[in-house]
């Protein structure tokens, strides 16, 4: 039972599992795990597929021999034990270049390696076989904003990505390109830092049809936000291409939690949403095992992560059979149809009908929607009681 399949499509980041639990105050706990080696124990364990930066696969100074390589060793792993790439990204974080920014550099030289650099980890991600690329902003951003290049930055921004489409078109990568908000660290303020922000800037692109959001649990909590209210807005734009999976104790430095351990109900509710949603996408797990963690620890971490979600998928079956909850649900919604009618469709005649109409106000503030029973009911079947 919960055992996971890759029809489940679970995908692990190299970089996560590979995580050697540095950490701005620390040293590694623990040794780094070959890219190889995380494939095969990725696929004993039930996963679809692996994503990766550049440069989790490819060192950043390797010459081409090396690269191609690297890169061929690599497609003989993923073939040996069946597992697919099918997302791809760029570092523009790690390197001391982008400390003030790739795309949004204020130094024309570092906005151009970053466009380099990008279009070569675009023919890498091709090799592999991605479809979705990924943009995470991590040093897109700011501390200090006497720079005063804000709205330059937006501009840049905007200019390298429908730079990027256009070369993903002349490629014929086909690639789909989803933008990953992020709200502060590593910098003081990311741009595009919520969904909703991520979305209107979509709008203003070139192609933006072919760009979409990678929303991640960790970053909407960080701020204090609703994650699953964030991945319906996407969902109802059209806009949801991939998914990061973790956890995080809201206000907190960025944890990047095994998914489901620390906000559980939310992420049944997140969970629910994308199974009702009919996402049929990478359920990517951006986390890493806690620093404390030996190896042992890292595939409890992967294990875990994959276990919860088919349990809390379980649980959202459960919760759709359940007669007493959906009687809950039902007494919970009030239709009418000559009303619903009456307020979806602008005519004059309309207008006229439901200025007139009389409403009992008072009777509509007495109604109890019954809400504690409901949530209630929940709390039980996540606790294992119903
Ligand atoms: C940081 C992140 C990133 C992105 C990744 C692209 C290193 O908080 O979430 O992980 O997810 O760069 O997928
Ligand atoms: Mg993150
Ligand atoms: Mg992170
Ligand atoms: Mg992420």
């Amino acid at each position: 039972m919960y055992q996971p399949q890759p029809s489940d499509k679970f995908t692990f980041g190299l970089w996560t599992v590979g995580a050697t639990g540095r950490d701005p105050f620390g040293e590694p706990t623990r040794p780094p795990l070959s890219a190889p080696y995380i494939v095969e124990k990725l696929a004993q364990l039930g996963a679809y597929g692996v994503n990766l930066h550049d440069n989790d696969l490819v060192p950043i100074d390797a010459g081409a021999g090396e690269r191609d390589r690297i890169v061929r060793e690599f497609q003989q792993t993923l073939g040996d034990h069946g597992l697919v790439v099918p997302m791809a990204t760029t570092n523009l974080f790690t390197d001391p270049a982008f400390k003030d920014g790739a795309f949004t550099s204020a130094d024309a030289r570092v906005r151009a390696y970053a466009l380099q650099k990008t279009m070569r980890s675009m023919d890498l991600g091709h090799e592999l076989g991605a479809q979705t690329y990924v943009f995470w902003g991590g040093r897109e951003g700011t501390e200090v904003d006497a720079s005063g290049k804000l709205l330059d930055s937006i501009g840049w921004f905007r200019d390298s990505l429908n730079f990027l489409a256009e070369y993903s078109q002349s490629q014929g990568y086909g690639y789909r390109f989803a933008l990953e908000p992020k709200p502060n660290e590593p910098r003081g303020d990311i741009f595009f830092p919520t969904a909703g922000s991520m979305l209107g800037f979509i709008a203003t692109l070139d192609q933006s049809e072919l760009f979409g959001v990678n929303p991640e649990f960790a970053h909407d909590t960080m701020a204090g936000l609703n994650f699953t209210h964030a991945v319906a807005q996407i969902i109802d734009a059209g806009k949801l291409f991939h998914v990061d999976l973790n956890d995080q104790k809201m206000g907190r430095f960025d944890q990047d939690l095994r998914f489901g351990a620390e906000n559980i109900k939310s992420a049944f509710f997140l969970v629910k949403l994308l199974e009702d949603s009919g996402y049929d996408g990478p359920r990517h797990f951006d986390a890493h095992a806690l620093r404390t963690e030996d190896e042992v620890g890292v595939w409890a971490f992967a294990r875990g992560c994959m276990r919860t979600y088919l349990i809390l998928k379980d649980k959202a079956r459960q919760f759709d059979e359940d007669p007493e909850i959906q009687a809950a649900l039902q007494a919970y919604r009030v239709e009418d149809k000559e009303l619903s009618e009456l307020t979806r469709g602008f005519t004059p005649e309309k207008a006229r009908t439901l200025k007139e109409r009389a409403f009992d106000r008072v009777a509509l503030g007495q109604r109890g929607p019954g809400l504690e029973q409901l949530d209630q009911l929940t709390v039980e079947l996540l606790l294992g009681v119903r």
